[in-house]
């Protein structure tokens, strides 16, 4: 890679992290998405662990301090300086005691985050190393009650995965995963008109989730906003419920961060029973949304109890875990190679969001075709796990390149590479300034 490039990447993304912090957290992009956002803090911190430590902890603390008393992690802290017109649907919708945040998660990528900043630290110098021995004491508990929460509370399958009640909390907001479990959703046309949907005035609705998925979104936070956001009993009254091989892939990478932290701070014990958790949500990965017709994974809607038949980009995502098994790593890494997804030695391109082969898959709208840059970090993550170092490599080459030459866009045409979406967006940026590093 040329490093006349690799400069201008990184100037640029260091560019567009200045411009989306506020002072005392980072927004996804200024127009579109003007709150913080749960998953792409920790996204952020992965970046800003290179280029400003002390704001990737000032980030996660800001997120960390809307935490729950159950152990939720909240998807949207809003910043109270923002009118509640700005984004759809804001605090006076969601109406969460205290107003502060929404009632739904996102997938739990901070216990990740939390370890590659420590790790990072020393470079910066002896202050930076002991912020951050300050920060991940104060952030270790937090991450536990997080993840209790999600193994917890939200273990509605019983087999110890954590099930998403809302499209949003997957990350991968309208994934053609959701499709079957979302036609059994009530969607009320009428509702919509009661609301105004922002996002629209700052991006091309060809690009973003329709009308149709909209009201749905907005009766299924209704529903659960009915109850207080209480879990009590859920599955019985809510009418989507899946669990997603992308989040309990994250969930139990989750663990095995905890472990590594927990021995950092002198908690053997603890470290040990961390490992044993990522051990057992691994097996139930395996044991619940594998297909051995597929040969991949799939999410499986807890309503119907059965496996989404598409192939999305999160049922590639299990190969993050270290203990899969050998030919569930191998039939992946197959399903990655093959004309679904193309890595970069067929198309030059990154992963997209969805099976290039399907009669679904939509080059422009969101998470059903787009290429986006933290799940091919993901995926590159799990090639690294299971020694695949040349494919690894490729991936980041294609995703510094492809971001070098389009700008840090939200998302990205699977195959122009054209960018789409929000044009100056947080975590394009902070990730590649890891895949620089
Ligand atoms: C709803 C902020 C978020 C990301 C999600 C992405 C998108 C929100 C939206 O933006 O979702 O949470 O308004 O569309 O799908 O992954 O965290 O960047």
């Amino acid at each position: 890679m040329h490093e006349e490039m690799s400069a201008d990447l990184w100037n640029s993304a260091v560019r567009v992290l200045e411009t989306n912090w506020t002072g005392h957290h980072m927004v996804p992009s200024r127009r579109l998405y003007p709150h913080q956002w749960s998953w792409d803090a920790a996204f952020i911190a992965i970046g800003l662990a290179y280029a400003n430590p002390g704001r990737a902890w000032r980030d996660l603390r800001s997120l960390f301090e809307a935490q729950w008393a159950d152990g939720r992690v909240p998807h949207i802290v809003f910043d109270p300086a923002t009118a509640e017109e700005d984004y759809f649907p804001g605090p006076a919708f969601w109406d969460v005691p205290g107003r502060g945040s929404t009632g739904i998660v996102q997938p739990p990528m901070h216990a990740v985050a939390a370890w590659e900043v420590y790790r990072h630290a020393a470079a910066h110098g002896a202050d930076s190393a002991l912020q951050a021995r300050i920060e991940l004491e104060w952030l270790y508990p937090r991450l536990v009650a997080q993840q209790d929460y999600l193994t917890g509370s939200r273990n509605l399958g019983g087999a110890g995965l954590a099930c998403i009640v809302h499209p949003w909390e997957s990350g991968l907001d309208n994934s053609p995963g959701w499709d079957a479990a979302l036609a059994g959703v009530p969607a009320d046309p009428d509702l919509l008109s009661t609301y105004r949907r922002r996002d629209l005035a700052n991006a091309d609705a060809a690009h973003r989730p329709t009308d149709l998925d909209y009201s749905r979104y907005v009766g299924l936070v209704l529903n659960y906003r009915a109850e207080g956001y209480s879990d009590e009993g859920l599955l019985s009254r809510h009418t989507f419920a899946v669990e997603c091989p992308a989040f309990n892939a994250i969930l139990g990478t989750a663990e095995l961060a905890l472990a590594q932290i927990a021995g950092e701070l002198g908690r053997a014990a603890e470290a040990t029973t961390h490992r044993e958790r990522a051990h057992r949500i691994t097996a139930a990965i395996a044991e619940r949304l594998w297909d051995p017709r597929t040969r991949t994974f799939h999410c499986r809607d807890l309503r119907t109890d059965r496996l989404s038949p598409l192939h999305c980009v999160s049922g590639l995502l299990p190969l993050m875990l270290p203990d899969l098994a050998a030919d569930q790593v191998e039939a992946v890494l197959g399903q990655a190679r093959s004309a679904r997804f193309g890595l970069p030695e067929q198309t030059g391109l990154p992963a997209p969001s969805y099976d290039r082969t399907a009669p679904e898959f939509d080059t422009l709208r969101y998470w059903r075709g787009p290429v986006w840059i933290n799940v091919n970090w993901l995926l590159r993550r799990g090639l690294l796990v299971h020694g695949f170092r040349d494919e690894a490599e490729d991936l980041r080459t294609a995703m510094v390149r492809l971001v070098h030459r389009n700008g840090h866009f939200e998302y990205f045409h699977p195959a122009t590479g054209e960018g789409l979406g929000a044009p100056t967006f947080s975590w394009t940026a902070a990730l590649s300034l890891d895949l620089l590093a």
